[in-house]
């Protein structure tokens, strides 16, 4: 069938919104209808070009929400007319990994996924002929896309599919984070580093967590009322504070009889290394927590004294908040419907796929939190 999509058709290049050809479902496969799909960073990271796992052409796209048109033979768990999340991160229940209940990093399909390829090998997106890539084994910026029954999750179909998009990446996995990764107790302190997409909603899931303190720091000012909005109740600009960053956080997180400071759980939201080590060092001695969920670019390390491992913190990362795709996403689009998290106002941009480009300029100015492609 023909499909329209939005082509990386090679590093650096702007989309090409186009017609596409797309094959029906295989076995164990399904073709979902894609009525949405934010824009988020690793798209811009691969079409970059800084991507060196980048192929082209490929359809981007791993934010979407959906409805099942056609099931492929042997598909049980979804029929038509199911309305569906993609995931980046499968859940197949089989593998070593899904056994063991110790990650969310499922191993069924991760070679071919990696590869822009179906489980068999194979691609069902072409354009005149010539084979087209998947990505991140989603593909959401086209208006129908075929991916494996593991690596979708059926959700309430009375949850608007412009607003739960969001739910298949930076809501849960902010909010994955503070639940699943680090655990937070009620009462705890936290310091929230970034506060993009991704790092308002590790600051809603610490309100939703009960923590007492969440302290947001970011470069940029304007994303203090943003903060605010959704649970912070201290903000700190690094440029204000110079140098001294770290101590002035530990000395922020001294409470009580409690001398030392340190928050009991810090997560880095910006990608940037020498943040990394920011939160870490801001974690309390003897049982800080500090959670990497922003992706470096290719080659970067993080450093630090082992000292700050020796005296008891904890340096941890996370992949899709931890969530096991199938199970938790479905409970995530129940919080939203029950009123328990919010999505809406963290949704700044709408826009057709014809416009797809400014959603990526808007996320390059920083003038976004997330833009929304409704097809
Ligand atoms: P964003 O660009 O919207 O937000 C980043 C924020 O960090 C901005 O507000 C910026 O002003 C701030 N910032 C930059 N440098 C800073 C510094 N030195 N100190 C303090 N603040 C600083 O990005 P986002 O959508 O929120 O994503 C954040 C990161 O999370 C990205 O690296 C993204 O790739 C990653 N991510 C990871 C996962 C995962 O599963 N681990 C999933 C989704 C996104
Ligand atoms: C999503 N991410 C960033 C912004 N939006 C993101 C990027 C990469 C990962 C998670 C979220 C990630 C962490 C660890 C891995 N990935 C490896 C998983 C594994 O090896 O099992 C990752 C994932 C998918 C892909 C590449 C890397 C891919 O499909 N190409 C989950
Ligand atoms: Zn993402």
């Amino acid at each position: 069938m023909d499909v329209r999509a939005a082509i990386a058709v090679a590093a650096g290049k702007p989309l090409e919104v186009t017609t596409v050809q797309l094959e029906g479902p295989r076995a164990f496969e399904v073709l979902v209808e894609i009525k949405a799909t934010g824009i988020c960073h690793t798209d811009d990271f691969t079409l970059s070009g800084a991507d060196p796992e980048g192929i082209f052409p490929a359809i981007l796209g791993h934010e979407g929400a959906g409805v099942v048109v056609e099931v492929g033979k042997g598909v049980t768990s979804l029929k038509p007319g199911d309305h569906v999340i993609p995931l980046y991160t499968p859940e197949c229940r089989e593998c070593p990994s899904c056994l063991s209940r110790k990650t969310n990093l499922c191993t069924a399909i991760r070679s071919t996924q990696g590869q822009g390829v179906m489980p068999d090998g194979t691609s069902r997106f072409k354009i005149n002929g010539e084979k087209v890539h998947h990505y991140m084994g989603c593909s959401t910026f086209a208006n129908y896309t075929v991916l494996p029954e593991i690596a979708l999750a059926k959700v309430n179909p009375a949850a608007a599919f412009d607003k739960i998009c969001y739910i298949g990446c930076g809501v849960t996995t902010g909010i994955g984070a503070v639940i699943n990764t680090a655990k937070v107790e009620m009462g705890a302190t936290a310091i929230v580093f970034g506060l993009g997409g991704i790092g308002l909603n590790v600051i809603q899931g610490l309100r939703l967590a009960g923590a007492d303190m969440i302290i947001g720091v970011d470069l940029n000012i304007d994303k203090k009322p943003w903060g605010e909005r959704f649970g912070m109740t201290h903000f700190v600009n690094p440029l204000e504070v110079g140098e001294d960053l770290v101590p002035y956080l530990v000395n922020l997180t001294k409470r009580g009889a409690d001398q030392i400071g340190g928050a009991d759980y810090t997560f880095d939201c910006t990608g940037n290394t020498k943040v990394m080590r920011q939160a870490l060092e801001a974690s309390h001695r003897g049982w800080g927590k500090s959670v990497v969920i922003g992706v470096a670019g290719a080659g970067q390390e993080i450093s630090t004294r082992p000292f700050q491992l020796v005296t008891g913190r904890t340096w941890m990362g996370t992949a899709f908040g931890g969530a096991r795709g199938r199970t938790d996403v479905p409970k995530i689009v129940d919080w939203y419907l029950d009123g328990k998290i919010e999505i809406d106002p963290m949704i700044t941009h709408v826009m057709p796929l014809e416009d797809i480009n400014k959603g990526f300029e808007l996320m390059h100015s920083g003038e976004s939190i997330r833009s929304v492609v409704v097809y």
